[in-house]
């Protein structure tokens, strides 16, 4: 967007987390500069180089999908999505901040595996983004390293209690991670699941020959992530350290962070999509012509899909609603049923975990306004002005207000999206974890710092054009 350009948003219904309200949205290069209530401007006709018609539609900030895994290295292959391909996935589907995960690995530097991720986001990605920072080793090099993180607009890191030898933290590094993090501030990230008992139980049923994907959700049982994330919750709190616990799919989990914020504790959590939507008996039992019952390594995922029959899936859409769940991000990992996925076809230890959502997460939430799971305004605070408030973006994004950058999304609540391969699909898989799945809705029209990536069903948007966000402290903590 040059400079001094100005873009009218006219006719909308401007959504926030507090309310709705008839306006026009003013832009002037990359900022927004005004809302104008219709007919009451003191200013006159307002007279912009470009005009978009937003009448009948609302006009959202655009979404922040705070955990997102670009090229992920995992499970002997990379996450499918590169940082082109999957921020594309992202505006397409009305999502304009990303928040990616900088990988330090056992042995590795974090300074190191830092710069290495920012050589493969600059210049590549189409909409803004951030970076957490995992801390895959623990150990008084990465503990120092953590002393830096603030400086580089890094406020939030991720730790593992699960994926033993790979990315996981034993309880005495956990608590010495925490420890620093309270020194500086930063927001811990936890993967909650009993890594060390997760692998007995898994190795038991695989050695039983129960080799299929449907196992994966077996040995990540509910009391896996219940367990962990109690002990997350009380490491947490003897060190006073924040604590965000993310991709919560047990209803038992999100009572023991219902509890802890009953407490009065700094505890806070996030779900997925997939937890929303997905189950253990649907997709991970799974079988089709194609792939017999390998058809469920689609949504290897961890957490695993739930139990339906338990009804995990109404307990999370119940936490979005009271805010025992404060928001919603994807966990975007992307992996290709050939030659990824495959990897594991005689053995479910071996699928490398993940599911791609980047470019639907937006879409399935709004559908819970239209099942009446979640409100309008909860549905903007849930994909955007909370993730923004959570990792130190707001009033950048996140809100459709002066001053903030012009990301904004308008939506048609009468328009219709219908989700698939060969329909809406441009994430880098050659499957889609929502195939069939219809929505009520459509992103009609999105825009990236003033800048135009999506309209008339194409793609406008430029490679380069995301900028890399330096992050404060999260806007939750006193
Ligand atoms: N879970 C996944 O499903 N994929 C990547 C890492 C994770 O924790
Ligand atoms: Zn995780
Ligand atoms: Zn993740």
């Amino acid at each position: 967007m040059t400079a001094g350009m100005t873009t009218l948003i006219k006719g909308g219904t401007v959504v926030s987390a507090t309310g709705r309200t008839q306006a026009d949205v003013l832009v002037d290069g990359e900022k927004i500069v005004a809302l104008i209530s219709p007919g009451s401007t003191p200013l006159g006709t307002i007279e912009a180089d470009v005009t978009i018609d937003a009448g009948g539609k609302y006009v959202i900030p655009g979404g922040v999908d705070a955990h997102t895994h670009m090229q992920l290295p995992f499970g002997g292959t990379n996450a499918s999505d590169t940082f082109e391909t999957g921020t594309r996935a992202a505006a397409w589907g009305g999502t304009t901040t990303i928040i990616d995960f900088a990988v330090q690995r056992y042995g590795e530097r974090v300074q190191d595996g830092l710069a290495h991720w920012h050589e493969l986001a600059a210049g590549n990605c189409t909409i803004d983004y951030g970076f957490h920072q995992i801390i895959g080793g623990v150990d008084d090099d990465s503990l120092k390293a953590m002393d830096t993180l603030v400086d580089e607009g890094i406020t939030s890191y991720k730790l593992f209690m699960a994926y033993p030898g790979v990315f996981y933290s034993d309880d005495a590094q956990v608590l010495r991670a925490m420890q620093k993090a309270t020194d500086h501030g930063l927001l811990t990230m936890m993967h909650a699941e009993n890594g060390p008992a997760i692998d007995v139980l898994a190795a038991q049923l695989a050695e039983s020959g129960k080799t299929s994907p449907y196992y994966h959700g077996i040995a990540r049982a509910w009391q896996m992530e219940e367990e962990a994330t109690h002990r997350a919750i009380m490491l947490a709190d003897v060190t006073g350290a924040p604590l965000y616990v993310v991709h919560v799919s047990a209803k038992q989990a999100v009572a023991q962070l219902a509890a802890a914020r009953d407490h009065g504790k700094n505890v806070f959590g996030e779900t997925c999509p997939q937890y929303l939507y997905l189950t253990l008996e649907d997709q991970l039992g799974a079988r089709s012509e194609e792939w017999g019952d390998f058809e469920g390594a689609k949504w290897v995922c961890s957490t695993p899909l739930r139990s339906r029959e338990e009804g995990h899936q109404d307990a999370m859409w119940q936490a979005l609603r009271t805010n025992d769940l404060q928001m919603v991000s994807t966990d975007h990992c992307p992996f290709c049923m050939k030659e990824q996925k495959e990897l594991g076809k005689d053995d479910f230890r071996a699928i490398p975990n993940g599911i791609g959502s980047i470019e639907h997460r937006v879409d399935l939430l709004y559908q819970g306004v239209v099942t009446g799971q979640i409100t309008l305004e909860r549905w903007v605070e849930l994909i955007a002005t909370t993730p923004a408030r959570m990792f130190g973006l707001y009033g950048r994004k996140g809100v459709i207000a002066p001053g903030a950058d012009a990301d904004i999304v308008v939506y048609d609540p009468n328009g219709h999206t219908s989700i698939g391969v060969g329909k809406t699909h441009h994430m880098n898989m050659d499957h889609s974890a929502w195939e069939g799945y219809e929505i009520d809705g459509h992103v009609d029209v999105v825009l990236s710092r003033g800048s135009v990536v999506v309209a008339d069903g194409e793609f406008k948007g430029t490679k380069g054009h995301g900028s890399y966000l330096k992050r404060d402290l999260s806007q939750y903590l006193v």
